[in-house]
């Protein structure tokens, strides 16, 4: 195949580059459906550019955890401080953890940063598998010193429950769990409804914040495989609308529809030794990205 070369002189654009950065920090997924791949692929898919910092290592098909190494924390502030200086990070997120001395790291750059907006999935095991993705003392360091930082943190119900030192079984504790959270730990709260039956054929999910209330954001149960990485790809997608100028709730609004399409599309290949495998789209085709 010939290729036509571009004719005329190349020159280097003097402009500034109008794409937002986003900051994933979190773990690796070998099996790239959940961590730091799954939010690098949706800051993508939604025109914004990512930078990373990577936690942990985690070895995984979906389902599945066999081994997981936890980054060196100097490390871990190496990787923030670099990207912090040279790009004009515009929202950050951040997903698995790991240990306290991570969370320690990462409090203390975001106490010096405090400009940049943060949504905080707080990641504590992984649902497949109970492997724990945060040690005790982390989960202890990030309720006292990083969710009262966050614009908006994203916890599933057993997350919920951690947070709140509490079960949450009935319709009435779901609903009142997303104010409890707010009060105790000051950051907006959207609690993800997807492990709780409801006797409709949705999804909702409860959004608390301190000027709009109760908000719901209800969208079909999909009947999809388990499909890996739906709740780190939902905050990276609203990172991403965040970074590109999106209220908190047009933000949610939109990161739902992208998730929505994702699962929809879903990816899937058999394989004769274990079954078959199926992934999360991050790039489907009905992806809607408006200008803000
Ligand atoms: O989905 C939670 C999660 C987040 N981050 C990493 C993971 C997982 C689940 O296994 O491996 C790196």
């Amino acid at each position: 195949v010939e290729v036509a070369p571009v004719a005329g002189l190349w020159q280097v654009p003097a402009v500034t580059s109008s794409t937002p950065v986003c900051l994933s920090i979190a773990g690796s997924d070998s099996s790239a459906g959940a961590g730091v791949q799954a939010d690098l692929k949706t800051f993508a898919a939604l025109n914004t550019y990512g930078v990373n910092a990577v936690t942990a290592i985690v070895a995984e098909a979906p389902g599945k955890v066999s081994c997981i190494e936890a980054c060196d924390s100097t490390l871990l502030a190496h990787q923030l401080n670099r990207v912090r200086s040279d790009f004009p990070i515009a929202a950050a997120k951040t997903g698995m953890l790991a240990t306290a001395e991570n969370v320690a790291i990462v409090a203390n750059f975001f106490q010096s940063n405090s400009d940049i907006p943060l949504v905080i999935d707080p990641v504590f095991r992984a649902t497949a598998g109970d492997f724990p993705l945060l040690d005790k003392k982390g989960i202890s360091i990030l309720k006292k010193e990083l969710l009262p930082r966050a614009s908006l943190i994203t916890p599933n119900r057993m997350e919920a429950e951690e947070l709140l030192g509490k079960t949450i079984s009935t319709r009435n504790e779901f609903e009142s769990a997303p104010k409890e959270i707010f009060e105790i730990y000051g950051c907006s709260v959207l609690l993800k409804g997807g492990h709780f039956q409801s006797e409709d054929s949705l999804v909702t999910d409860l959004v608390w914040t301190a000027n709009a209330g109760l908000l719901r954001f209800s969208r079909a149960r999909l009947d999809v495989p388990d499909l890996h990485g739906t709740g780190c790809t939902l905050a990276s997608a609203i990172t991403a609308h965040l970074a590109r100028g999106y209220e908190l709730d047009r933000a949610i609004a939109l990161a739902c529809r992208y998730l929505e399409s994702a699962m929809r599309e879903f990816l899937q290949w058999t394989s004769h030794k274990t079954g078959g495998v199926a992934a999360l789209n991050h790039f489907p085709k009905d992806t809607i990205v408006p200008r803000p």
